[in-house]
Order: C-alpha cells, then sequence, then structure tokens
C-alpha cells in the first residue's frame, strides 16, 4: 500500500499546486484542520471498518458523489429524504439503485460526536468517495474541502442532470459533461469509475432483447458475451445485479476499460466511448497497461477533484446539515 500512498503524496503536490488558483473560494486542502482535526481520520477509519466488512458498498459510494455533483452541484442534496408533497431526487429513476445511505450516516454520526455541527454532508460524500478508490487498491488524492450543504432535493432535477445509460457518449458529453465545465477527457477518465461495483440488468437489458425494436441483441455488444449476460438477465428482471467488470469489481484497476475495448462494456454510453478517436485512444492505452496505471491512477484524480468542485456552496451560502437526510 505504500508505493500508493507515495504516490499519492507526490501526485498531491503537483494537484495542490496547480488547484491552489483553480480551487473555487472557500474551498481548500485541510478546511477542517482547526475546526475538527481529526474530520479525515475519522472518515478513513470508519470506512476501513465498513469496506473491509461489506466491500460492495465501495461501488455505490462513489457513485452517490457523482449523482450528488451532477444535481445542482456537489451539495449533499442526494442525501434528502422527501417531504410530504415534494419527491427528493432519492425518488428519481437514476438513483432507483443508489445505496449506502446508512454508511454516510454512520460517518456523520462519528464526525456529530468529535466536532459538532462542523463537517458538511456534502464534504462527507466526498470524502468517503476517495476512501473507498483507495481502499479498493485505487489511487489516494487529497480532497479540498469546505462544502456546504443546499437545502434543496428536487425529483426532476436528477432527472434533468444524470445521463441515461442508453444514450451515445457524444450526447452524453454535449448534453451532461459540457456544460458542467467537464469535458472528452474527465469523460472518459471518470467512466473507468465503473470498474467497480454492479449493475442492475434492467440498465442494460434493451441491449440484450429487442435492441431498437430488432428483437435481437446490440450488434456492437461482444456476441460472445450476449449469452453470459442473457443468462444472468431474463426478460423483465429488475433485480439481479451484474458485475459490471467481471472478475475484478471489487478492485479499482484499469480492467474496465479492456472489456470497453473487447465490446464487453455494459452501456452504450460507456461502449460509445470507443467511436470517438480521442476517447477510444485513452482508452486503448489504458487497456494495454501492464502493472501500475500511473497515468490513469493521475487522470481520476485529477477528474474527481473537478467534479467535486462544481457549484459548491461555500463560506456562508446553504448550511452545515445536524442530519444529512433533513434540513436543519
Ligand atoms: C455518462 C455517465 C454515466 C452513466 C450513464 C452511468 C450509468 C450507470 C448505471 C446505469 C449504473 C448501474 C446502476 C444500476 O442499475 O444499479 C451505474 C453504476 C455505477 N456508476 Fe455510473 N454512470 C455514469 C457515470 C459515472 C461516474 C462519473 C462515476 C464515478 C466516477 C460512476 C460510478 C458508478 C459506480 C461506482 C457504479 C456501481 C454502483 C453499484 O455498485 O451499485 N458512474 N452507472
Ligand atoms: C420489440 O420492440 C418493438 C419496438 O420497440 C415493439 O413494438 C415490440 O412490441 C417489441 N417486442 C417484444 C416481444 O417485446
Ligand atoms: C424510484 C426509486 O426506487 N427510488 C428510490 C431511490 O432511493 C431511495 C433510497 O434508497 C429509495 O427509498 C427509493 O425508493
Amino acid at each position: 500500500m505504500s508505493y500508493r500512498l507515495l504516490f499519492g503524496f507526490v501526485l498531491s503536490l503537483v494537484l495542490q499546486f496547480s488547484l491552489v488558483l483553480s480551487n473555487p473560494p472557500g474551498l481548500n486542502i485541510g478546511f477542517y484542520q482547526y475546526t475538527c482535526p481529526k474530520a479525515e481520520v475519522i472518515v478513513r477509519d470508519e470506512m476501513t471498518k465498513i469496506i473491509s466488512r461489506v466491500p460492495s458498498l465501495a461501488g455505490p459510494l462513489l457513485r452517490m458523489h457523482f449523482h450528488d455533483c451532477f444535481v445542482n452541484g456537489c451539495d449533499g442534496s442526494i442525501l434528502l429524504d422527501s417531504t410530504p408533497g415534494s419527491p427528493s431526487e432519492k425518488e428519481s429513476i437514476p438513483n432507483l439503485s443508489l445505496r449506502g445511505f446508512g454508511t454516510i450516516d454512520r460517518v456523520k454520526a462519528k464526525l456529530e460526536q468529535a466536532c459538532p455541527g462542523v463537517v458538511s454532508c456534502a464534504d462527507i460524500l466526498a470524502l468517503v468517495a476517495r476512501d473507498v478508490v483507495f481502499l479498493t487498491k485505487g489511487p489516494h488524492w487529497e480532497v479540498p474541502t469546505g462544502r456546504r450543504d443546499g437545502t434543496r432535493s428536487v425529483k426532476d432535477d436528477a432527472v434533468n442532470n444524470l445521463p441515461p445509460p442508453f444514450f451515445d457518449a457524444t450526447r452524453n458529453l454535449y448534453q451532461f459533461f459540457i456544460p458542467k465545465g467537464l469535458d472528452a477527457k474527465d469523460q472518459v477518465v471518470l467512466l473507468g469509475g465503473h470498474t467497480l461495483g454492479t449493475s442492475h440488468c434492467s440498465s442494460f437489458a434493451s441491449r440484450l432483447y429487442n435492441f431498437s425494436g430488432t428483437m435481437m441483441a446490440d450488434p456492437t455488444l461482444d456476441k460472445y458475451y450476449v449469452p453470459r449476460l442473457k443468462s444472468k438477465c431474463q426478460p423483465g428482471d429488475k433485480t439481479t445485479l451484474v458485475e459490471m467488470d467481471p472478475g475484478s469489481f471489487r478492485t479499482f484497476d484499469t480492467s474496465y476499460y479492456r472489456h470497453i475495448a473487447r465490446g464487453r462494456a455494459l452501456f452504450t454510453s460507456d461502449e460509445t466511448l470507443m467511436l470517438d478517436p480521442f476517447t477510444r485512444g485513452y482508452i486503448l492505452r489504458q487497456a494495454g497497461v501492464a502493472g501500475y496505471p500511473a497515468e490513469f491512477f493521475a487522470d481520476f484524480a485529477a477528474s474527481m477533484v473537478k467534479m467535486g468542485n462544481m457549484q459548491v456552496l461555500t463560506g456562508a451560502q446553504g448550511e452545515i446539515r445536524k442530519h444529512c437526510a433533513f434540513v436543519n
């Protein structure tokens, strides 16, 4: 593990250097160093326990930060419960499958014990996402903190801001990534996050049966992979989980790129990254890495920081929620 820490250290020096200028005002590395010096250690310790007991939570917790950030910025709004008459982001279709809310509550409870009312839920999501990547053998990076929690969480915001898996990657890019300040590189890099976790059959079943009304499978899917997926996912299955990166879905590595390169990505939004020369080049380069994927790890760290800095609330904006599921 030490080479990754060393790598993380060097990486963070480089990032800190370049980010001093680009962090949004109010967001900085070590924001809690005086107000809650143990904050990051508390999160790390709690996550180490949780992931060693339930490794399958790594995927959902990484995904949760992405969903939080893409819907009105990284403001913890994904965590808010619905109130009578107004359904929150949690009720939206893309979140059909989010889990791990209990983990966030546990981490928040530990932080409230140590420093009541200091650490925001939005920062917890960013730190937890970083920690699950590291704990599954991925890179380590410094997370700028100082986010504050929002008070708005509306179901339709999630529907409008989260790309669906049946979209073409170029449409994802122009409709969902570019407006948020993320470019083609961020897109192909962040989608490497699909190296962790599972998908419901229902998220890609349309590619197996009756694709575009043809009664056939999607011809861009590897024809040897189709029967394997069909044997796991019967038509209409809404509950079965399939590993997105079979064989290493609990390890953060480059193997999802190898799957994309072979036509074995589960989603159209991943597979179509092969159609653009730039993203295709990136995928093929990472797919060919033997050993330590230094380029991907550095890129992933940088793109996660960029995503985590999107439309944040800082200073006197928003609030520090006492409980992540409710506004104060
Ligand atoms: C074009 C953008 C994206 C699309 C269309 C997309 C789509 C999806 C879908 C459909 C699932 C499966 C959900 C299910 O059925 O259970 C999923 C899972 C996942 N996504 Fe993405 N995703 C995108 C971007 C990202 C990004 C940027 C990250 C993080 C960096 C991410 C991390 C994950 C993870 C870790 C899982 C596994 C969750 C689990 O194990 O429960 N995704 N994604
Ligand atoms: C296949 O898809 C077409 C077009 O979407 C639809 O009209 C047809 O009913 C579907 N057939 C089956 C068996 O699902
Ligand atoms: C539509 C739907 O299934 N929404 C779910 C989103 O996530 C929350 C928390 O896991 C569920 O309670 C909702 O049912």
